[in-house]
């Protein structure tokens, strides 16, 4: 079983350190919310009393029953922090801010650090940190920094831990449910965290407007050469009262399609802008798709951004999916 190690650089700096500021990603879901939070309330256990976690974007309504869940900031503080540490993301630019008032600076994350970001000041004048993609969730990370400096699980770090790891492994159902995934959350059930509460917050609490979206968008289903698609227009968030919150989990339907392995789903973003999310059943490695066009992720999760009418942008990554699709044959 492969585990990361957690570097004592960065055990040291946070018990040298007293003030913390901890930041997610923007857009963020269950791994950024729930690992910041677990963090933060870790901290709290060793006795750091000025810590502040921050997300540019507001914490979606199924994430807001997680502990400490209001106590999340969205603007920064004024004053000067000795540690900012990123958690579930690696760059300035997924943060959604352009600076922080830090001493030092780390990281916790489990994505693929990208070439330009490794080059980029930020990165090269990091304290410590820990990135490893091999990590199931950012939130495991965090569970073994907690556990390396002995802090003890409550339900509260339990049930953030548990979150971050449930979404990131669909549910304990992608390639990602590792025996560690597992053994994990077996630890933080033994602490405390309720699988039943933690999965009806999260999986069975979609507002009745997001499920009349979803309609719409799934009327758009498509499929051609082992790629099924669909598309969420502004008319059809007009239509029902939505926004792009409720459609977080949309891609999860094209990858039920029997013979899709590539699922995509568009989300128009503006007059010709489109937004879109990648997954993969395993054989396509869809970071590399979405890299083509400016984005970024995992190899079976990515996204990116691409203009256009509806009709170009579909033609154009179809394309660049059909093609590498054929390369996996
Ligand atoms: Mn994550």
């Amino acid at each position: 079983m492969k585990t990361t190690k957690i570097s004592s650089k960065l055990l040291n700096l946070i018990k040298q350190s007293s003030s913390f500021l901890i930041v997610g990603h923007i857009n963020p879901e269950g791994d950024s919310i729930g690992s910041s939070l677990a963090l933060a309330l870790g901290l709290k256990k060793l006795g750091k009393k000025d810590i502040c976690v921050l997300s540019k974007d507001p914490v979606p309504e199924n994430l807001k029953f997680l502990p400490w869940a209001r106590t999340i900031k969205r603007r920064r503080p004024a004053r000067e922090f000795d540690v900012v540490v990123l958690v579930d993301c690696n760059s300035m630019e997924r943060t959604g801010f352009e600076t922080f008032r830090a001493r030092k600076t780390a990281i916790i994350d489990h994505h693929v650090l990208p070439a330009e970001t490794a080059k980029s000041p930020f990165y090269t004048s990091l304290s410590a940190g820990i990135i490893d993609p091999g990590a199931a969730a950012a939130g495991l990370l965090v569970f073994k920094v907690l556990k390396a400096l002995k802090v003890e699980l409550d339900k509260t770090i339990a049930t953030n831990l548990y979150a971050a790891i449930l979404i990131d492994t669909g549910g304990f159902r992608y390639s990602n449910s590792s025996p560690e995934s597992l053994k994990t959350a077996c630890h933080l059930v033994e602490a405390g965290a309720s699988p039943w509460n933690i999965s009806k917050e999260i999986f069975e609490n979609i507002p009745f407007r997001g499920l009349k979206l979803l309609g719409l968008t799934l009327a758009t289903l498509e499929r051609k050469d082992g790629i099924a698609w669909i598309t969420t227009t502004e008319d059809m968030f007009r239509e029902t009262g939505t926004t792009s919150e409720d459609c977080e989990e949309f891609v999860d339907f094209p990858r039920k399609v029997k013979g899709a392995e590539v699922a995509i789903f568009f989300r128009q973003a503006g007059e010709n802008v489109y937004k879109l999310s990648l997954r993969s059943k395993g054989k396509v490695n869809v970071r590399k798709i979405a890299k083509s066009f400016g984005g970024g992720g995992h190899d079976a999760a990515a996204g990116c951004k691409v203009t256009g009418s509806l009709k170009e942008v579909q033609n154009k990554v179809l394309k660049v999916a059909r093609k590498a699709l054929k390369e996996t044959k």
